[in-house]
């Protein structure tokens, strides 16, 4: 079985995103899943251009979708995706869309599809800070997150798709004041959440 797992560039000035190092720090195979990885740019218009294909290709059999949430003091399995696209900063292309629908002609929101409780669960279990969130905010993780599961719907397939906040790591909290996980402890935790599919 194939997992495809993606995180994000670094962005709003950051030198790197713990999200796709935590992708690329992980076993290429957990249970029975190989890993799929893959850079997703911060960028409204070029995110889910490059997902999608990614899907397309490797027809994987769940999708796991990882983004930065400095602040944030746990892991967070996002429970919900919304039809909005609201930027209080701009994206790597200095795009920063206000009130505008990701779709339309979509639904106001999208589910996880990935086991949020058993995740978290399985993340506390081992030791590792983890809480569903109730929102993915209004930038670009929730905007990959919707189109990711709009896609999957169209398809018509039951491919599990979610995705999952992390925090910072220890190098980029310095002089923020703000909390931290080192990339082993990110990385021990999905691979926890990984093992709750
Ligand atoms: N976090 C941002 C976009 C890229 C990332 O890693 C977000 O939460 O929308």
């Amino acid at each position: 079985m194939k997992l495809l797992i993606t995180g994000f560039s670094p962005f709003g000035g950051e030198s790197v995103n713990p999200s796709y190092e935590t992708a690329r720090g992980l076993p290429d195979r957990i249970g029975p899943f190989d890993l799929i990885k893959a850079e997703i740019p911060t960028s409204f218009s070029r995110s889910f251009a490059v997902l999608r294909p990614l899907i397309q290709t490797h027809k994987p059999d769940a999708v796991m979708l990882l983004g930065q949430a400095g602040g944030r003091t746990a892991i967070t399995p996002e429970r919900v995706a919304i039809n909005v696209m609201d930027a209080s900063r701009p994206d790597n292309d200095g795009e920063s869309p206000k009130d505008v629908p990701i779709d339309p002609l979509g639904p106001a929101a999208y589910f996880s599809t990935l086991p949020i409780k058993e995740m978290e669960k399985a993340m506390l279990s081992a030791g590792i800070p983890a809480a569903i969130s109730n929102t993915a905010g209004t930038y670009v993780c929730n905007y990959l997150m919707y189109q990711a599961l709009h896609f999957l719907q169209k398809e018509g397939g039951c491919v599990p798709c979610g995705f999952i906040h992390v925090p910072f790591i220890p190098e980029q909290a310095k002089g923020k004041d703000a909390f931290s996980l080192p990339l082993p402890q990110l990385i021990a935790g999905i691979q926890a959440a990984i093992s709750a599919l």
